[in-house]
C-alpha cells in the first residue's frame, strides 16, 4: 500500500489560475465557467422543483419550484441549463440544484441532480456498504494487482444506475477524471488515451471491454456535466461510462484505488494523481499504470491474452 507515497502531486493551481481556465470554457457551458472571479458575482440558492416542460430549442427548462426563502416564493419559470442536463430531463421529473442569479437578470442552474428515489436507495445502500468496506480495510485498503476490485454502484452520464455487477463477464480499464480539470497533460488527456484504447481495442478484436471514467469532483461533476463532457468529445458511450455519485462513495473508492486528491482553496480545483487499471472477467485488477505515460498497447495488449 506504500507504493501511494511515490506518487507525484501535480501542482494545478498556479497554472490554472495563470489562464489556464481559459481553455475549458465552451460555448456551451456559459453558464457554468470556472471562472473563479466571475462566480462571486453571482448569487446562488439551492432549489428544488419539478421539471413542467422541457425546452428544448431555448435550452431552458420550465420549473415549478418550491419557495425560496428569503428569495423567491413558489413558481413556475424558466431556467437556463447546460446541454447535458437538457438531454437528461424529463418532464415531471423532480430536481434539486443550485440557482445561479447571474448578472443581467438570467437565471441558470447547476449541480443539477434528477431525483428518483428507487436509484438513490441502491446508491446509498451500495455506499453504506462500501463505506463499511473501506473502515474494516483500514490500512490496507488500497487493492493491489491481484486483488478484487470494490463493489460499488454510481449514476452514468444518463442518469442510469450501474453497479459493479453490470460488468460481470467484461473487462474494465477504469480511471478518474474530472469535467473541469485545466491541466492539457491531465484528465483532457486521459480521457484522449481511454478514447483510443477504446479504438484500438475494438480494432483487434476484443469485444468484452468496458471503459469507465468515475469523476473524482462529484459536487460539479453531475451526470448532467458528464454528458455533456462525453458528447462534446464526440466519444462513443457505448461501452464507455462516465460515473458520479456520493461524496462519500467516490472518496471511498479513492482510497481503494489509490488515487490521492487534494482541494485547493477555493474547493473549485482539484491536484490529484493519476491511476488507470485493467480488471478482468472475473473482476481481478490485473494492470495498474501511475501517471499519464502508459501507452494505449500496454493496456491493450494485455486485454487480448
Ligand atoms: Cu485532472
Amino acid at each position: 500500500m506504500f507504493k501511494m507515497l511515490g506518487f507525484t502531486l501535480v501542482l494545478v493551481a498556479t497554472l490554472a489560475l495563470a489562464g489556464g481556465l481559459g481553455a475549458c470554457k465552451r460555448a456551451d457551458q456559459g453558464n457554468m465557467t470556472v471562472d473563479v472571479a466571475g462566480e462571486q458575482d453571482l448569487k446562488r440558492h439551492p432549489i428544488t422543483g419539478r421539471v413542467v416542460a422541457v425546452l428544448k430549442e431555448r435550452g431552458a427548462l420550465l420549473v415549478d419550484h418550491d419557495e425560496i426563502p428569503g428569495f423567491m416564493s413558489r413558481m413556475t419559470m424558466e431556467f437556463f441549463v447546460n446541454s447535458g442536463d437538457l438531454a437528461l430531463a424529463k418532464e415531471g421529473a423532480k430536481l434539486r440544484a443550485v440557482l445561479i442569479e447571474e448578472e443581467g437578470g438570467r437565471f441558470s442552474l447547476e449541480k443539477v441532480w434528477f431525483e428518483d428515489p428507487a436509484a438513490q436507495a441502491m446508491v446509498a445502500a451500495a455506499a453504506g456498504s462500501l463505506r463499511q468496506d473501506t473502515s474494516i480495510r483500514g490500512r490496507g485498503a488500497y487493492r493491489e494487482i491481484g486483488e478484487n476490485l470494490p463493489d460499488f454502484a454510481l449514476y452514468n452520464q444518463d442518469g442510469a444506475v450501474v453497479s459493479v455487477a453490470k460488468f460481470r463477464g467484461k473487462q474494465i480499464m477504469l480511471n478518474f477524471i474530472f469535467s473541469r480539470c485545466p491541466v492539457a497533460t491531465m484528465c483532457p488527456a486521459s480521457t484522449l488515451k481511454m478514447m483510443a484504447v477504446q479504438t484500438s481495442a475494438k480494432a483487434a478484436g476484443v469485444t468484452n471491454l468496458e471503459l469507465v471514467s468515475i469523476t473524482l469532483d462529484p459536487e460539479y461533476d453531475t451526470p448532467g456535466i458528464l454528458k455533456t463532457y462525453a458528447v462534446s468529445r464526440g466519444i462513443d458511450t457505448i461501452n464507455f461510462s462516465f460515473l458520479t455519485g456520493p461524496e462519500r462513495a467516490i472518496k471511498d473508492l479513492l482510497t481503494q484505488f489509490g488515487v490521492l486528491t487534494e482541494a485547493t482553496r477555493d474547493e473549485s480545483i482539484l491536484k490529484h494523481t493519476l491511476a488507470t487499471l485493467l480488471i478482468n472477467e472475473q473482476g481481478r485488477i490485473v494492470w495498474r499504470a501511475d501517471g499519464s505515460a502508459w501507452l494505449t498497447d500496454e493496456f491493450v495488449e494485455k486485454m487480448k491474452r
